[in-house]
This record gives structure tokens, sequence and C-alpha cells, in this order.
């Protein structure tokens, strides 16, 4: 069982992800991206694609054309966990 993300880190959630926000009704996060076109736009998900494998943790997202949106939460946490916050500083550094 993984461990839900802790008091201090939630609140740390602005500063550490600021681009990222709360889902509304849910414990996840959730941050929109655009890009030039389809192509630019899914060679960015292939390279989320690497980085979930690599930490077998696995964004929910919806892709139209050039728009990326991404959902993060750990369906073993039933909640956002230290994972969520990992994987998505990996896709800001991207
Ligand atoms: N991805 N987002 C997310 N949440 C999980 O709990 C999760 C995952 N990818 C793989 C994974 N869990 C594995 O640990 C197994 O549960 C399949």
């Amino acid at each position: 069982m993984v461990e839900k993300l802790d008091e201090a880190a939630r609140a740390a959630l602005p500063q550490t992800l600021p681009q990222w926000g709360l889902v509304d009704g849910r414990d996840a996060i959730q941050r929109s991206f655009r890009f030039k076109d389809f192509s630019a736009a899914w060679g960015f998900m292939a390279r989320v694609a690497l980085l979930a494998e690599a930490q077998d943790h696995h964004p929910e997202w919806f892709n139209v054309y050039n728009r990326v949106d991404i959902t993060l939460a750990t369906h073993d946490a039933g909640g956002l966990s230290a994972r969520d916050v990992t994987l998505a500083r990996a896709i800001d550094a991207l």
C-alpha cells in the first residue's frame, strides 16, 4: 500500500508544483500543456510515457491536437502520494 501525501507536502504543493492545480472533487493534481502542433504534443507524450514506465507510475491524460491534459493520482493510495509529486516534477523538467 502506498502512503497518501502528508499534510506538510500538501501545504508545499503551490511551491513545489506551481504549474499544477488540485482537481475539483478528487484528490489529484492536473496540468494542461499546449504545443505547436499534434506532432510536438505526441513527442511530449512519448517522453512522459518513458518516464511513467521508468517510475512505474502512470498518468491519466487527454489529448486533442496540440493540447495534453495530465491528471496525476495514485490509485494504490486512493489519492495523492509522493509518487505523483515525483512524476509531476520530472514532467516539468522535460
Ligand atoms: N500509476 N497513477 C498510478 N497509480 C498507481 O497506483 C499505479 C500506477 N502505475 C503502476 C502501479 N500503480 C503498479 O504499482 C500496480 O498497481 C499496477
